[in-house]
């Protein structure tokens, strides 16, 4: 793939997705948030990738919306940022959301304004100990975009999430990880190993299933009991005819490890 801010290589099943603007702190342009759609895509669409890692390089995760583009001393145009959102961010997010494999993130560094927030969109979150999420939106006048709105107040509760929103403090890695808005931080150093170690290991799971608990839980938000009762039976119907269910019921009853496909 010809992509400019967007490093993309598949190994060992795992679709390795690296943001590609170091200098500038991986912040979002929006030709980077294109290619981060489409890698995303690309990375939904091949059979071969049965995860997808998500990390930034250099020091920074991402710092969010690229403000360069944005300097009212050259031109006092009035932007409209709810185009900015919606063709950019947007999709995005639901190319993320809809991805039908397990996804890891990996933040190695801050994360602040939409970079810490879409950081929030990937299955399982995992930070090194010297990151920190900061929801910058606040300094400059804007809203926690990106769907921070969403997952804050689901992830911490929403007095956590209005404190962070319009205190704009960072939230160091080991914080998010006690409050529930990562899976865990980790040493600096070891980092992308245990990603990798965890997408791996994902990308040897019966992944059908997985993308089918994952979409369970999304859907958990909004729906009653009754509602999810009835999902949760369509899905394991699903799940049931799946190789992946014969093969795992197989292995253990002849005492072996298991080799899910995905299917
Ligand atoms: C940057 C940026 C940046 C450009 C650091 N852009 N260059 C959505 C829809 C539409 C529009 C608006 O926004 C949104 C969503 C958003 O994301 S809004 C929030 C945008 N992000 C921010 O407000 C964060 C701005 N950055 C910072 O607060 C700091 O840079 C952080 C806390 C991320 C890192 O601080 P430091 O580690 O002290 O680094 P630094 O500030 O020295 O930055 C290093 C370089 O990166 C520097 O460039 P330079 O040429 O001086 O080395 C910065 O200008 C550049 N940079 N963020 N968002």
């Amino acid at each position: 793939m010809d992509m400019q801010s967007i490093l993309y290589q598949v190994d060992e099943g795992v679709a390795t997705i690296t943001l590609n603007r170091p200098d500038k702190l991986n912040a979002f342009t929006a030709d980077m948030l294109g290619e981060f759609r489409t890698a995303i895509e690309v990375a939904g669409a091949d059979e071969n990738v049965r995860a997808v890692l998500v990390t930034g390089a250099g020091r920074a995760f991402s710092a969010g919306q690229d403000l360069g583009d944005r300097d009212f001393a050259k031109s006092n145009e009035t932007p409209d940022l709810s185009a900015t959102l919606a063709s950019g961010y947007h999709p995005l997010i639901r190319a993320i959301t809809a991805l039908e494999k397990p996804s890891v993130c990996a933040v190695n560094g801050v994360a602040a304004g939409a970079g810490a927030n879409i950081a929030l969109h990937f299955d399982i979150v995992i930070a090194a100990r010297s990151a920190k999420f900061i929801q910058a939106f606040s300094k400059i006048g804007l809203i926690p975009d990106s769907g921070g709105t969403y997952w804050l107040p689901r992830l911490v509760g929403p007095a956590r999430a209005r404190a962070l929103a319009m205190l704009a403090v960072p939230l160091a890695a080991d914080q998010a990880a006690k409050w529930g808005l990562i899976w865990k931080a980790v040493d600096d150093n070891v980092l992308l190993l245990e990603a990798r170690n965890i997408a791996r290991h994902l990308a040897t799971q019966p992944t059908l299933g997985l993308a089918l608990t994952k979409k369970l839980m999304a859907a958990s938000f909004d729906n009653d009991l009754e509602a999810q009762l009835a999902m949760e039976a369509e899905c394991q119907k699903i799940g049931g005819q799946s190789e992946d269910y014969k093969e795992g019921v197989t292995a253990f009853l002849e005492k072996r490890a298991p080799e899910f496909k995905g299917r």
